[in-house]
């Protein structure tokens, strides 16, 4: 069983599309083993995105990924993290595949709506970030 992480960004929660995000991971066989919402600090989300620091988009991420609450979850599944990158779709919603969340419900490759992991060792450090193990069912 393989564990990773997923956000779902500002824009998808000020849509009130959570519900519509989560049932897309439990139709595909994805198991919600930790959930929570959070206001991420400045601080914490330029943490959190710390590998795009040099990155152009850097700083409109951080401003976009602060702006009101997402939601954090740790999904658990077989292939878990690969799993996730295909139900969430490619980064730009215009090159994403009909039916993934990103196709379905994002505007813009700044405001994509869903974060996963992108590999095994990134999920391990990506839900301790946000989870104690103790959280973690
Ligand atoms: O993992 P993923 O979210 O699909 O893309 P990354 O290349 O890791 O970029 C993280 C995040 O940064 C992306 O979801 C939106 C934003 N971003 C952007 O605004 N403009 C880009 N050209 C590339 C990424
Ligand atoms: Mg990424």
């Amino acid at each position: 069983m393989e564990r990773t992480l997923s956000i779902i960004k500002p824009d998808g929660v000020e849509r009130n599309l959570i519900g519509q995000i989560v049932s897309k991971f439990e139709e595909n066989g994805l198991n919600i083993a930790a959930m929570k919402k959070v206001r991420l600090s400045k601080h914490q989300a330029e943490a959190f995105y710390a590998v795009h620091k040099e990155r152009p988009f850097f700083g409109e991420l951080v401003d976009f990924m602060t702006r009101s609450p997402v939601v954090v979850m740790c999904l658990k599944g077989e292939g878990a993290v690969a799993k996730n990158r295909e139900i969430m779709g490619a980064t730009n919603p215009e090159e994403a595949a009909d039916g993934t969340i990103r196709k379905l419900f994002a505007k813009s490759i700044g405001e994509n709506t869903v974060h996963g992991s992108d590999a095994l060792e990134t999920a391990k450090e990506e839900v301790a970030f946000f989870f104690a193990e103790s959280e973690i069912y």
